[in-house]
């Protein structure tokens, strides 16, 4: 992770975002997208896709996750209730799932996110990034604004985040809510925060994206985004979140060279993998 450590007051161009240009998505008639959900992730920076996983499907998926991410609260708790943006009752962040579970490496290639990948990434997608976000009644706690490209800076800097509900979620479990339209300046500053790197402070056109399990949550690697407290007690608000890059793309790390994207047993090509 790298962030600016101090504040802004005003939103901040990344430091290595240096002559970003948004790359408008062109509608292809026939594919997975109609021209409206198109439009709106130009415009706004995502959509809600409805309907895109059957109840059997979301219920592998679930039954897959689940005690990857018990063990995971268990290890939060052995250190102390904190390990790295997780926190013990409150939110667990359990990653590269498909390197542990050979269901979650199919699903990651389920002709949704080909679809997907194909109208919005490029003919050629890797799998960049997976991981589950549980969130908790316990401690509710927000997930500060940001956007994904704030946490490792990968050129090209449009990359997908697909945000999968495991269960209903809405304003009051913990839904996202993005800041539309940001994403065209492409990626901004962020700061450090306890509880995660965070680039906007006040969003008043910011809207909610309540999702049904089965539905999807699709934005832009460069949308902020945040999700509320769950505030729904006894509950857990679950999700399942991978991102597709354009094969080639490269992380950049303060002192590192640039590396690909291209580890095998987790960045595989979308269009070479699965079924
Ligand atoms: O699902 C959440 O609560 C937050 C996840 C998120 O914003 C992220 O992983 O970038």
């Amino acid at each position: 992770m790298h962030a600016q450590m101090t504040e802004a007051a005003a939103p901040q161009l990344h430091p290595r975002n240096r002559g970003f240009v948004w790359r408008d998505a062109e509608y292809q008639p026939g594919g997975l997208l109609d021209a409206a959900q198109v439009a709106q992730f130009n415009r706004d920076g995502y959509f809600v896709l409805r309907g895109a996983f059957d109840a059997d499907t979301l219920a592998a998926v679930t039954a897959a996750i689940d005690p990857l991410e018990q063990a995971q609260e268990e290890a939060v708790r052995a250190a102390g209730g904190d390990l790295q943006l997780s926190s013990a009752d409150a939110i667990t962040f359990t990653t590269h799932l498909v390197t542990r579970s050979p269901l979650l490496r199919d699903f990651a290639c389920h002709p949704v996110f080909r679809g997907l990948c194909r109208a919005l990434v490029g003919p050629h997608a890797r799998l960049y990034w997976d991981q589950s976000v549980y969130k908790k009644s316990g401690k509710p706690q927000e997930f500060p604004w940001h956007q994904d490209n704030g946490y490792t800076f990968v050129e090209p800097q449009q990359y997908l985040t697909c945000w999968v509900p495991l269960v209903d979620a809405d304003v009051e479990n913990g839904c996202p809510w993005i800041a539309p339209g940001r994403h065209r300046a492409g990626t901004l500053a962020h700061w450090m925060t306890p509880i995660g790197l965070q680039c906007l402070q006040e969003v008043p056109d910011a809207v909610p994206a309540p999702a049904q399990a089965g539905d999807m949550v699709v934005f832009s690697s460069l949308a902020p985004h945040r999700t509320g407290p769950n505030l729904r007690a006894g509950s857990v608000r679950k999700a399942y979140i991978l991102q597709y890059a354009p094969d080639g793309a490269m992380a950049y790390r303060d002192g590192q060279p640039p590396q690909p994207l291209d580890d095998p047993q987790r960045q595989f090509l979308l269009d070479a993998a699965g079924p």
